[in-house]
């Protein structure tokens, strides 16, 4: 398919639609996503002791203790082996990316750029099947059965950090931690931003810009 192997970061704020681009960028370019959310939430699921560590920070939109997270998403990272990929909600932070870019060539980074009433909006309707990570949105991409999940067929929840006031908070924490980190890849020409209000809208251009940089 593409000569190189390719990797890719996604950047933006909670709810900004990083799930929803790199299902898209999954079906078309065949990379793999590896969300740090998604695998936090499976191991809560599973109640494993990842899961139990990063459940209390996740419920009340802290960030997970960098050295969990580094290790999990590093050794994750490690399994997947010469295939391209998408990082989702990893880097979360410039101690993350540091550790990120001593280990990993990064080839671009997307940066979606929502703005907040957008997001505000987006997630009071969002529905998750937390054991695969796939996500719902009422209105927008709705299940084929009202309240259960395509493939399975099992009931959808709603995210914890979905009520209005752990949003808002992850909202702030994103806008102070990630300035930085988007300036340290932007200092090095990795950073593309999209902006706009509608994932319908942002997406064409996402695979045209990935088009032409994995093609390369
Ligand atoms: P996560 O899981 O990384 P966030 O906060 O970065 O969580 P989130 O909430 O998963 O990001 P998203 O993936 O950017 O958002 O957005 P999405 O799910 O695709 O879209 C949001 C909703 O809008 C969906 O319902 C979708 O269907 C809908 N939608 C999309 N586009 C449109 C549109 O155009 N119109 C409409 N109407 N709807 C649309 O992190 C969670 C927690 O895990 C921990 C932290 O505690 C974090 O708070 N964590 C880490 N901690 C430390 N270090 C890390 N690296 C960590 N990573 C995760
Ligand atoms: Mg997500």
């Amino acid at each position: 398919m593409y000569s190189k192997i390719f990797r890719a970061v996604i950047i933006g704020a909670p709810g900004s639609g990083k799930g929803t681009i790199s299902e898209r960028i999954v079906n078309t370019f065949g990379f793999l996503h590896i969300s740090s959310g998604d695998i936090l939430r499976q191991n809560i699921i599973n109640n494993t002791e990842l899961g139990r560590k990063a459940q209390r920070y996740i419920a009340s939109g802290q960030l997970v203790p960098d050295e969990i997270v580094t290790k999990t998403m590093l050794g994750r990272i490690t399994e997947v082996g010469n295939k391209s990929y998408i990082l989702d909600g990893f880097p979360r932070n410039s101690a993350q990316a540091e550790i990120l870019s001593a280990r990993e060539q990064i080839d671009a980074v997307i940066d979606l750029n929502i703005p907040h009433d957008v997001i505000i909006e987006r997630v009071k309707n969002r529905w998750i099947h937390a054991p695969s990570g796939r996500v719902y949105n009422i209105g927008f991409n709705d299940p084929k059965v009202p309240g259960k999940d395509d493939k399975t067929g099992e009931p959808l929840t709603q995210r914890e950090d979905d009520k209005p006031e752990v949003v808002a908070k992850r909202l702030e924490l994103y806008d102070e931690l990630m300035r930085p980190v988007l300036a340290w890849y932007g200092k090095r020409g990795l950073v593309t931003s999209f902006k706009g209000r509608k994932t319908n809208e942002i997406w064409p251009r996402v695979e045209v810009f990935l088009k032409e940089k994995a093609n390369k």
